[in-house]
C-alpha cells in the first residue's frame, strides 16, 4: 500500500480553499475532498510495515494547537511548473509534530526523509504551464489567509489510483490531547 501521513482540514477550510481552486489553465484541481497538509510522505510499504508504523505513531504524545492556513506559492523548476499551493504562517507545533512524525516513522525502520518538510496544502497540479495567468492569480490571492483553526489529530492515509483520480483513504487517526 502506499501511505501518507497528514492533517486532515475541516469541511469550512476546504470551502475556502475550494475558492481558490479556478482560473489556471492547465490546472488539475484537487477535489475539494482530498485536500490536506503532508507531514511525512512515505510511499509503497507492506502490511507489516504498515502495522509498524501505526503502532509508532499511535505511540506520539502531543498537545493540540492552532494553524493558519496563508498565502499561495508554487513548486517547479525553471519552465516547469508542478503544483500551486496554499501555505502556513509560522508555525512552532507544527514543525515540532512533523518532527516527531519523522522521528516515529523512522523508529518504524523507514528510511529519513531528507528534503525539508515546506508545509502547504497542493491545491493544484499540472502537466503544462498556465503562462501570464499564473502571475495574476498569485497578485489575486496574495492576501490569501483562512481563520486560525485547531489541529485536534492527524491521519494515515493510504491512496490509490481509481478512474476518477487519486483516492484518500483514512486507514488510522491519531488524536491530540
Ligand atoms: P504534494 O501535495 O506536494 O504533491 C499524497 O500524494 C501526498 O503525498 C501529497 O500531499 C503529496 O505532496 C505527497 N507526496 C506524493 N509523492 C511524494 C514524494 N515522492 N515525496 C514527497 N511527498 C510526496
Amino acid at each position: 500500500m502506499r501511505l501518507f501521513i497528514a492533517l486532515s482540514l475541516p469541511e469550512t477550510l476546504r470551502e475556502r480553499l475550494c475558492g481558490l481552486c479556478s482560473g489556471l489553465p492547465g490546472a488539475r484541481w484537487v477535489a475539494p475532498e482530498n485536500l490536506h497538509l503532508t507531514l511525512r510522505f512515505i510511499g509503497e510499504v507492506d502490511g507489516h510495515d504498515a502495522e509498524d508504523i501505526d503502532a509508532a505513531l499511535s505511540g506520539i504524545r502531543f498537545p493540540r494547537f492552532p494553524l493558519t492556513l496563508s498565502g499561495v506559492g508554487e513548486f517547479g523548476d525553471g519552465k516547469r511548473l508542478r503544483s500551486v499551493w496554499v501555505g502556513v504562517e509560522t508555525n512552532e507545533m507544527l514543525e515540532r509534530l512533523q518532527a516527531k512524525v519523522e522521528q516515529a516513522v523512522q523508529r518504524a525502520g523507514q528510511p529519513p526523509e531528507k528534503r525539508k518538510f515546506k508545509p502547504h496544502v497542493t491545491l493544484a497540479r499540472f502537466k503544462s504551464h498556465p503562462g501570464d495567468r499564473l502571475q495574476s492569480y498569485f497578485t489575486e490571492h496574495a492576501l490569501f489567509r483562512c481563520p486560525p483553526f485547531e489541529v485536534a489529530d492527524f491521519t494515515l492515509y493510504s491512496s490509490f489510483l481509481a478512474h476518477e483520480g487519486a483516492i484518500y483513504q483514512p486507514e488510522a487517526v491519531y488524536p491530540l490531547e
